[in-house]
């Protein structure tokens, strides 16, 4: 009989109807309920981008499903199996939901990994906190990936999208070296910096190799979906860096917004539909790469982390 190897996959979550948005809101809040203004505002959002629908549930179980697959195509043997669990962050399934599954299965050993490449004590360090404390509880060994933004299948994955946007913005007459790529990701508060956190600089660091390996000379790194808190978050925020990029003429623009791995909220809404509409009133053409979803690079990303980290542990 093969040896089952668990694989918790970890991924932010998303509501699965419009009447859990609330308890998605508050568990995203540590517990404390969203005003009725607040709850408004983030239904609005939802309702704009999803028809009932909320796309990171299905991507993420893709995802989730793809990385088994190549996981299991890549490294097989006679005598070991990747089993992949979801565990969710603000969602059912629960990261500790997660766990315990792979528990009830008789796993004993695996190895955790977020869809996310960027790591911050507050993004992948969290995520790593609860699975780690739940496999603890459940007498399972656990070893994690804690970032892969600079894998070079992951690169090569964001570096074919923009050239193949920029392609098309030259098929509609622009020239390609004067579109303005800007690599985007989700703001954290400033405070990270103070704690030594290594966000900032691994999103920078993607940013450059993507560029290189797209041979790219226009480009600059910006934040979006900044939290609504009291807390400075880091910025510039794509909205203002639009508004200075339309003050230096810039006409097209593409985004990459290459902190994210998936669509859903923060990439369909606060760039397709935000972003657009400021971009539209400043007259600027702006475009976004695709999304990674299940591409098979990225899996293969995954599956290679995975594999070190598993051999390493
Ligand atoms: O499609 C969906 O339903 C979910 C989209 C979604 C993703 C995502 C990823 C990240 N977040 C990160 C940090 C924060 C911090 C706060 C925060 C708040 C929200 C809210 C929504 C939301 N996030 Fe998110 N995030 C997504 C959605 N996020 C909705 C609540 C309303 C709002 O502020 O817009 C502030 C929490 C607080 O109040 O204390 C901080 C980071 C990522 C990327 C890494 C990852 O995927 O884990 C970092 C997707």
């Amino acid at each position: 009989m093969k040896t089952k190897i668990g694989v918790l996959v970890m991924s932010y979550g998303t509501p699965e109807s419009m009447d859990q948005v609330e308890a998605y809101y508050t568990h995203i809040r540590r517990g404390h309920p969203p005003t009725a203004e607040q709850l408004a505002e983030l239904v609005g959002r939802y309702e704009a981008i999803v028809g009932g629908v909320f796309p990171l549930r299905a991507n993420t179980d893709k995802q989730v499903a793809a990385l088994q697959e190549t996981l299991n195509r890549l490294n097989a043997s006679a005598d070991r199996e990747f089993v992949c669990y979801q565990g969710l962050k603000h969602a059912r399934p629960f990261i500790e939901d997660g766990v315990a599954e792979m528990a009830k299965d008789g796993i004993k050993d695996a190895v955790g990994i977020v869809l996310a490449p960027h790591y911050s004590v507050m993004s992948i360090g969290g995520y790593i906190k609860r699975a780690e404390a739940k496999a603890q509880e459940t007498g399972i060994r656990m070893s994690f990936v804690h970032s892969y933004h600079l894998h070079p299948k992951l690169i090569e994955a964001f570096a074919g999208r923009v050239s193949r946007k920029l392609d098309q913005f030259e098929e509609a007459g622009a020239k390609r070296d004067e579109v303005k790529v800007l690599f985007s990701a989700h703001s954290l508060p400033e405070k990270i910096l103070d704690m030594g956190d290594p966000y900032r600089d691994q999103l920078l660091e993607t940013s450059k190799a993507v560029a290189d390996k797209a041979g790219l000379s226009n480009w600059q790194f910006t934040w979006q979906s900044a939290g609504r808190t009291a807390d400075p978050w880091l910025g510039p925020d794509i909205l203002d860096t639009l508004k200075d990029l339309s003050q230096e003429q810039v006409e097209d623009v593409l985004v990459a917004p290459v902190g994210f791995v998936s669509d859903h909220l923060e990439v369909l809404y606060d760039l397709d539909i935000e972003a657009k509409t400021i971009a539209k009133e400043l007259d600027m053409r702006l475009e976004r790469i695709e999304s990674l979803n299940t591409e098979p690079l990225y899996m293969e990303a995954l599956s290679d982390v995975i594999m070190n980290t598993w051999e390493k542990r």
